[in-house]
Order: C-alpha cells, then structure tokens, then sequence
C-alpha cells in the first residue's frame, strides 16, 4: 500500500533524530496510525532506554488498539537492558504490525515477528528493507561479523597531499569540509590515530560542533609508547583514551600512561612486527566500540586499507595543489604494483560543499 510505504519512511526519519546515540543499540523509528491519522511516534533515543514501539505506544496509549504499528526494525522478542518490545505490542492489542526488516541480533532473529503473528497480529515484513539496513550499516556489521564498522576520513589537496614538506597541514580543507569531519567524529563511537599523527600535530581529537558535540574514545596505535606525556588527549580529560600498544612497550612508559587514566591494550604483532589490526578490531567490538572512525595518517591509512579492514571512506578534498616529492601523501605504506589491485570504491558520491572542496564518499571492500 502507498500509504505503507509513506509511514515506514517515516519511521526511518525517527530513527535518525538518534543519530550516533544509540550504540551498541541500533537506530530505531515507530509510528502508529489508525482510521489514517497518526497517533504516536517514537524512536529509540539511547541504549539501557526504552526502545522505540515503548515510546509510541506511550504516546497513543489507549488509542493503539485497534491500530497499526509501523517499525524500522523487528520488535525484540528477548530482555535485554529492557523488556520485549513484542510483548508490549500484543498488550496493547494492535492490529497489524509493518517490520522494515528482520533483526540480525541472535537474541531476536525473527523471534518477535513470530511472537506477534502467533497472537494473531497481521504482520507484513520487508517494506523498505534496503534503506533500514542502511540506516544501521554500524549496527548490523557490528552484531554480525562482530567487527567494528570502520570509516576512513581524510582531508587532502587536490594532488593528494595531507600536509606541505616541512609538515604543515593546518589547514588543508575548508571550515566546512572541518565542521563535516567534527560530525563524523559525533557520531563515531570511537576515533583512531597512529602515533606519528599524535607526535606531529598533538591533537585532541574531539567533535568541536556549534551545538557541543559528543567526544568519541580516542585510540592511539603506538607499539612503544612513544606518546609524549604531556600531549592534550592524554591530559585533557575530555573523552576515555586506550592506547594500542604491543608487548614491545616500556612497563615504565605503561606506568606513567596509566596514571593518566590511559586504558592500555596490549595487542599481538603481525608479520611485520606492527599491531595486529584485526585482532585489534575485534576487541574493541568486544568492548561495545561498534563504529571507529580512522583519521590517519597515512601508514595507518595504508595499513587499514591494504589488509582490507575500512567500510566506508570521506575523502575532503581542497581544490589546491602542494607538490614536492617529500610532502606526504593521504595514503602511505608500500601501496599496490598492479593497477588490477586498485581498490575501488562502490555506491560513490561527490558533493561540491561550500568554500569550494570536494566531498567524496564511497564503501569500500
Ligand atoms: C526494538 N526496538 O527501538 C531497538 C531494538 O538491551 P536492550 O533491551 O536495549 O536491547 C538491545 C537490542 O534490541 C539490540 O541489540 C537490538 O537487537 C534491539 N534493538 N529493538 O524492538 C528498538 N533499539
Ligand atoms: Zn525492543
């Protein structure tokens, strides 16, 4: 029905008012109709908080019998940090139940549509499946593969370049292309850098947006733990710090960390003697990090995107050219010899932003 399809979207549109608040929890949108007229929204605003079918039931009370219910995803069947969303439909005596999609979570999988027909609500399942996945692309790579949804994002000139040959790089990109970058980090859950970036520039890492912003966990790749003690993210005390080291590491340079409140990972080397980034990745998923946010430099970049291991990639790009041989490059490592190997990114876009630069974007794998 025309009409379905006009309510699910706007179920979709809930769900984004949450947005990079929901984590570990998917973004969730509800709406109710009945005799065509909506009677309740929701959306699920945060996790431990009550999820999306609890708020628009709340809000059409005794209105949703008889009603239909409109939702994002399936309503979950198990109790988690709260109780069945299923349960709470059949109590209300709904009608007719429109899912965009199944939940992946093995907790749920298909439990709750079941739950709701076997009381004899009429259940239609798949309208705008496509568009609900993409909405909670993190979430599903999260509680499927058990990996983190990583993003790349770099801000570079139009050669390619992320600073000039005496280093600087403040700033490559506009105040827009920035601003967009400080969204990127609201809406990660944590954000990482390798320690060269740390010992160039000594940023913090925040989200500096008008409205304040939400800091992400800061993540610093750095086997040795070179970090110099007195860099801001380390100091600043604005969001949590773990720093990704390997057993290479001076329990004296630990120490001091620690005593900063650093949260210190002790990973495994690869082959080449650098920390293992899958490994890496999984125990952060383990640790309900479900989006990272990479933002260099460029042997990051090149180790991320040579083992594989980037989802999604925000290319800014300034229409200047820098130059020089020496001056670095948005991606580093030993890089590809056969132009077959090129990775290519899929489902692209690029947006002319204002000041000028370029917005590229595009999945990656
Ligand atoms: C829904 N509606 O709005 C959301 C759902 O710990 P809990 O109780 O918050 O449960 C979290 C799980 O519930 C989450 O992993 C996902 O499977 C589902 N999320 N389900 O019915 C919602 N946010
Ligand atoms: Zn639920």
């Amino acid at each position: 029905m025309e009409s379905d399809e006009r309510y699910m979207r706007m179920a979709l549109e809930l769900a984004k008012n949450a947005e990079g608040r929901t984590s570990p929890n998917p973004m969730v949108g509800a709406v109710i109709v009945k005799d065509g007229r909506v009677i309740g929204c929701g959306w699920h605003k945060r996790a431990g908080t009550p999820h999306a079918e609890v708020n628009a039931l709340a809000a059409a009370g005794d209105l949703a019998e008889g009603a239909t219910v409109y939702v994002s995803l399936e309503p979950c069947s198990h109790f988690g940090r709260t109780p069945p969303c299923c349960d709470a439909l059949i109590k209300a005596g709904v009608k007719r139940v429109v899912v965009a999609m199944t939940d992946t979570n093995p907790k749920v999988s298909g439990r709750g549509i079941k739950k709701i027909r076997d009381a004899g609500i009429e259940v239609t399942t798949g309208l705008l499946a496509d568009e609900a996945r993409k909405l909670n692309e993190v979430f599903f790579k999260w509680i499927e593969k058990e990996q983190p949804f990583v993003t790349i994002k770099s801000a570079m000139t139009l050669d390619g370049k992320i600073a000039t040959r005496t280093g600087q790089s403040k700033w490559i990109t506009s105040e827009r292309s920035r601003q967009y970058g400080h969204r990127l980090r609201d809406i990660n859950d944590a954000i990482m850098v390798g320690i060269n970036t740390v010992i160039a520039d000594d940023p913090s890492l925040t989200a500096r947006l008008e409205n304040g912003g939400r800091n992400p966990i800061r993540i610093v790749l750095d086997s040795c733990a070179r970090i110099p003690l007195d860099s801001v993210l380390i100091n600043d005390g604005k969001a949590p710090v773990i720093m990704a080291v390997t057993e290479k590491a001076p329990e004296e340079r630990l120490r001091a960390l620690a005593d900063r409140n650093v949260q210190i990972l002790v990973c495994e080397e690869d082959t080449n003697g650098h920390i293992c980034l899958q490994k890496l990745f999984r125990q952060l998923a383990q640790k309900n990090i479900c989006s990272i946010l990479v933002e260099g430099g460029a042997a990051l970049m090149g180790s991320i995107i040579s083992a594989n291991l980037a989802d999604k990639a925000y290319f800014f790009i300034a229409p200047k050219l820098i130059g020089g041989e020496t001056a670095k490059m948005a991606v580093g490592g030993e890089g590809i010899g056969e132009l077959s190997d090129a990775v290519e990114l899929f489902d692209t876009s690029a947006e002319v932003l204002d000041g000028g630069d370029v917005l590229i974007k595009g999945y990656m794998r």
